[in-house]
């Protein structure tokens, strides 16, 4: 059998994502390669079968594609509550627990996914680990105050660096923040950390997703796994 392209997994766990998907509901759009597809899915599934869906979006990017795709829009602070939020991720251990950040949309991603009654991750395999911290984790920081932060990092072994943009430049986040990414290798204790980064002065965000997701969607070469 021939082997699926890590796009051919994204793209089979975007479309299967889909079905979760009732009339009448308000979902919110994640970001990411993975979600691209969902989106695309969701708007053939809104015209075909006429569905009344109101999306929420985590990015500008996600944004972009779902007005070109005519799929209605509202602020999160716009609706009553998101009855379903289908977002990526970067990594995700055993007990199901995530990293996001890697597309720089961590702070309005954790926004709707805390605002949603149920989350839903669509990941290719690659994304599945034991333990979180292989994937560097993503932590928004505002610009002041920002080198202090990497300096604190970095006496704590954390072994931090700004994310850059494709030009070398400080990649800004939707909000003009900043973003740190540690390099930790394995996270023993994602809540201390948590906590830990939560409570530094200047953090706006960290991207460690603990204790957030309902179902996890894995694409795998001999089809999509419905986790959790
Ligand atoms: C998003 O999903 C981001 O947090 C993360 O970077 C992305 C995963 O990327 P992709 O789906 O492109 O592999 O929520």
């Amino acid at each position: 059998m021939k082997m699926m392209s890590q796009n051919e997994l994204k793209k089979l766990v975007g479309e299967k994502a889909v079905a979760w998907v009732k009339d009448g509901m308000t979902v919110g759009l994640g970001t990411g390669s993975t979600v691209k597809f969902m989106v695309d899915a969701l708007a053939k599934r809104i015209q075909e079968e006429h569905l009344n869906i109101i999306g929420v979006v985590t990015s500008a990017a996600t944004e972009k594609q779902a007005r070109s795709l005519n799929i209605p829009l509202k602020s999160v602070d716009d609706v009553e509550k998101i009855d379903l939020t289908i977002d990526g991720a970067d990594e995700i251990s055993d007990d199901f627990q995530g990293i996001k950040g890697g597309g720089a949309a961590l702070l309005f991603e954790k926004i709707v996914a805390t605002n949603s009654r149920k989350n839903i991750w669509i990941v290719d395999q690659s994304k599945m680990s034991k333990k979180l911290g292989s994937f560097p984790l993503p932590v928004e920081v505002i610009p002041y105050g920002s080198k202090k932060l990497f300096s604190k990092f970095s006496q704590k072994g954390y072994a931090p660096a700004f994310r850059l943009d494709d030009t070398g430049q400080l990649k800004r986040t939707d909000s003009n923040n900043l973003i740190i990414d540690l390099h930790l290798n394995e996270i023993n204790h994602p809540h201390e950390l948590a906590a830990y980064l939560s409570g530094q002065v200047g953090v706006v965000e960290h991207g460690l997703f603990l204790d957030l997701v309902n179902t996890v969607i894995v694409g795998y070469p001999d089809g999509p796994s419905v986790l959790k």
